[in-house]
């Protein structure tokens, strides 16, 4: 099934039933369904036709969501760009991805003032099929260039349906979506899951710690999607509060990056509710949750969801037995076909049909996944992705450094930062590097500290030994 055909039936019968909530302002789930059309037609009156890229570098709104329903109704591909990020990190994708269009907040008013001109009644047929792209998704490859993962309506939609069915999402809930829209877990599992059900969405421009608490206070959602680092936040909420809010929600779902356990309990004393974890990524979607009923087990991302089939593979190649470990596997209507004009990075990403993850967990005899590290040494921060090794590239073209090398340290609340050591050319030791880092990357990706060090450590090969500068406690 395509995503237009579903989102369709979702829209019918609800048209004038209050689907979404915006910067202050209520919408029908016609007002958004006619939204998409007007810029659908918009977008065509620009000459776009299917299969068409359209980057969209915009923080969430109502009108990224416009831009997401026309892309979808009529077969263009939607291409997010992460709003952090600047321009070296951008023109990279720009140039991948080829877009006919790129939309930024800039260029935003034009748009909208075209769309208003538009129709909103229904579009004509574009001929979609399942297996048509309907975004591309940038993910840091391990080489520190970015590469697109290509998202079929078929993805979507399969992850839409197991999520929905999988979590009870209903017409009857009430989404507090706060996690970025360029994302998939924002995208797929918060936007997906709304339209699928024909629930009420309040969409933040973004979790900010300060203002949340009076959002669930004043729109007492049922459902929540978070990172980790969004639940330590939430720690810090006056017991009585959190108490009130428990009493409305119906559900706390995390993923992107390891809940810690203890956060877990301290959440579940706090607000009465048991997070539900699950484990996901931008090549596949969702692909094992905790149950909704049934042990939600602090530590582990659960069980398959419906249709995903998971191996966990030792370094010889050969399928582990229960309780080892190894990386995990997969293959599921939920995997991606592959990376956007990337072959040789398509093809190494697959084995036999199987999709590797570059995970590292066990499963327990009695079925449920724990994670416990990454074959490449990935920083997630936040929920955000980073590969050192694009940082260590960009402070290596600094004159004064040598050398650099870029590792993970704890961090209570976004579960790890990126530290920069640093090999220095004699005396220079500028103090703008920080600024430097600021001003071409974006903000998750700048080293929280640059440590002076005389030489890195290297084995006999010459490779960086990262363990021995500070591992990760
Ligand atoms: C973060 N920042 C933002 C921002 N999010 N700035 C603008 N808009 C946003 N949406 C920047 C701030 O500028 C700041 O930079 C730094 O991040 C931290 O901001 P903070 O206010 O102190 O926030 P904090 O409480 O630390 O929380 C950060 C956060 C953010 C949780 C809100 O990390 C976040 O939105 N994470 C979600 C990422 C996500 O959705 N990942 C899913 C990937 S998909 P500075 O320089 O001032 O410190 C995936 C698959 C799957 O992984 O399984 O889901
Ligand atoms: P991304 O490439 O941004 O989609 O990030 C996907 C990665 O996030 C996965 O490969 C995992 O390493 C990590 N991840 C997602 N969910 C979880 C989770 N629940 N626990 C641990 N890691 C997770």
């Amino acid at each position: 099934m395509n995503l237009r055909d579903w989102f369709d039936s979702s829209f019918s019968g609800r048209g004038k039933a209050i689907g979404l909530e915006w910067d202050g302002a209520e919408y029908t789930f016609g007002e958004v369904d006619a939204r998409g059309n007007r810029m659908a037609r918009a977008l065509a009156a620009r000459g776009l036709v299917k299969g068409d890229r359209v980057c969209v570098y915009l923080a969430n709104s109502i009108e990224m969501i416009d831009l997401y329903l026309a892309c979808v109704k009529s077969g263009l591909i939607f291409v997010p760009i992460n709003i952090l990020y600047r321009d070296r990190e951008m023109s990279h994708i720009l140039g991948d991805a080829d877009p006919k269009l790129l939309v930024t907040a800039a260029d935003f008013p034009a748009l909208l003032a075209a769309a208003a001109t538009q129709s909103g009644e229904r579009l004509p047929d574009c001929g979609l099929c399942a297996n048509d792209p309907a975004a591309l998704v940038y993910t840091s490859g391990t080489t520190g260039v970015s590469k697109g993962a290509i998202l079929t309506h078929h993805n979507f939609a399969v992850n839409g349906k197991n999520l929905v069915e999988s979590w009870r999402i209903t017409a009857a809930d009430r989404l507090l979506l706060a996690p970025p829209l360029f994302h998939v877990h924002a995208l797929g599992n918060g936007l997906h899951g709304w339209l699928l059900a024909g629930c009420r969405m309040r969409l933040l421009e973004r979790f900010d710690h300060t203002t949340v608490l009076a959002q669930f206070q004043d729109f007492q959602p049922t459902l929540f999607f978070g990172v980790p680092a969004m639940y330590v936040r939430l720690l810090d909420t006056p017991p009585e509060a959190a108490r009130e809010i428990g009493r409305t929600m119906r559900l706390f779902v995390c993923g992107s990056a390891p809940l810690p356990a203890q956060v877990l309990e301290e959440f579940r004393d706090l607000f009465g509710h048991t997070i539900l974890e699950r484990y996901g990524m931008t090549e596949t979607l969702m692909n094992i949750s905790n149950p909704y009923e049934g042990e939600r087990r602090p530590g582990s991302v659960g069980l398959p969801l419906p249709g995903v089939v998971v191996k966990i593979v030792g370094p010889d190649g050969n399928e582990v037995t229960a309780g080892e470990t190894g990386e995990l596997w997969l293959q599921g209507p939920n995997v991606f076909p592959g990376y956007w004009r990337r072959e040789d990075a398509s093809q190494a990403a697959f084995v036999d049909g199987w999709f590797k993850t570059g995970d590292i967990g066990s499963r327990s005899a009695d079925g449920y996944y724990t994670l416990s590290g990454r074959k490449s040494d990935l920083i997630i921060s936040g929920g955000f992705n980073i590969y050192p090794r694009e940082i260590e590239e960009f402070l290596m073209e600094q004159p004064e450094i040598v050398e650099a090398a870029v590792i993970a340290e704890a961090d209570r609340v976004r579960g790890e930062i990126p530290v920069a050591y640093i090999v220095w050319r004699e005396g220079a030791v500028p103090a703008e590097i920080e600024s430097r880092c600021r001003e071409k990357l974006a903000s998750f990706k700048i080293p929280r500290r640059f440590e002076s060090i005389e030489k890195l450590p290297r084995n006999a090969l010459g490779k960086v030994q990262k363990h021995l500068l500070c591992p990760v406690s």
